[in-house]
């Protein structure tokens, strides 16, 4: 898992391979229409492996990168895994045996990247992760991450649970239900971690997580999982939820149950979709943490920079806020995915 430590240590190593990679690859200059030796102004191909189109965060994110390459003058050769890994790691193959230029993905979960990336390694095509991140020992199979802190995203949510908690002036135990997005993938783990670490530190007393299960990060699978959630523990106060779109699926059945979603079972949930948003204003979610899937722009900058052979950050964090029920309708307008 990337960490603050091992970024820095690693990151010269790295600028200095990709470096050495991105050079090899212009000494190539195979096909540079500026005829000039090395940079050339051939127009940039760029292979991205996408996770799916499981949720409305996935389809911003797909929207901004698309956008973004056009907007660059790349060409694009764009995959949708459907959330498979076999799917991704055949599109990192097939992008290595086209020659791109630059290879990005948003790996669906963390483990099982080694070989494939050893491969791209070989062909000197340079990886950089866009959103999400992957185990390795070996920090040379990519060159960067651009995406968020997942971790902080899960204590941001604790944290705002105890203003959610507050203002609805619910007093002594909290029973949580937690649903997770997908089995081994970073977000789910990381923020799932960053929760349960301000839970332990600061409501080890008076928080428990009664019940977490995996909805995939999808609408049904939230609905499905709420469901018997409420089957087996009815009396659950808080819902956290790793996306908008398992707390919308989810916000269904606690509907279906008899029970007000945002009032008998408080929900607090992370990505802040629109449809998120008409939510919060509809008085069905009491708070979102913010995690934005625009990435493509600062993406399509480290792709030129990786491609001329320059150096950079080994994680590209993207900013976001965090927003309480009140302030979304005045947000909605302004909300650009
Ligand atoms: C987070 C991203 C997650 C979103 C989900 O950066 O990987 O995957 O939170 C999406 O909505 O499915
Ligand atoms: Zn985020």
């Amino acid at each position: 898992m990337l960490n603050r430590r091992n970024f820095l240590t690693a990151a010269v190593g790295v600028a200095a391979a990709t470096g050495l990679a991105a050079c090899a690859k212009d000494d190539g200059g195979s096909g540079g229409t500026g005829g000039s030796s090395g940079g050339g102004s051939k127009k940039i191909t760029l292979g991205f492996s996408q996770v799916g189109s499981e949720s409305g965060w996935r389809s911003a994110n797909t929207d901004s990168v698309k956008s973004a390459a056009k907007e660059a003058g790349y060409n694009l050769k764009f995959s949708d895994a459907q959330q498979k890994q076999e799917n991704q790691i055949s599109a990192i193959r097939s992008f290595i045996a086209q020659k791109v230029d630059v290879i990005a993905f948003s790996p669906v979960k963390v483990t099982g990247w080694d070989a494939v990336l050893q491969e791209a390694k070989a062909a000197k095509i340079p990886v950089v992760l866009t959103d999400r991140s992957v185990e390795t020992k070996d920090e040379s199979l990519f060159v960067t991450l651009v995406g968020s802190d997942f971790t902080d995203e899960g204590r941001r949510a604790a944290k705002i649970l105890e203003k959610v908690l507050e203002k609805a002036g619910h007093k002594g135990k909290v029973k949580i239900a937690q649903l997770e997005g997908t089995t081994g993938s970073a977000p789910a783990i990381e923020r799932a971690k960053g929760f349960k670490e301000v839970m332990e530190a600061e409501h080890k007393d008076d928080w428990k997580i009664v019940v977490t299960q995996t909805g995939d990060f999808t609408r049904a699978g939230g609905k499905q999982v709420m469901a018997a959630f409420l089957q087996s523990n009815p009396d659950i106060d808080v819902l956290f939820a790793h996306n908008d779109d398992m707390a919308i699926g989810a916000i269904q059945s606690i509907e279906a149950a008899g029970k007000k979603p945002g009032k008998d079972i408080l929900i607090v949930s992370i990505d802040g979709v629109k449809d998120g948003f008409v939510a919060m204003s509809e008085g069905k979610i009491n708070a979102i943490v913010e995690c934005n899937p625009l990435l493509g722009p600062q993406l399509m900058e480290v792709v030129q920079t990786v491609k001329d052979g320059g150096s950079v950050e080994r994680w590209i964090k993207t900013k976001e806020s965090d927003f309480m029920q009140d302030q979304a309708k005045d947000a909605l307008p302004t909300r650009k995915y």
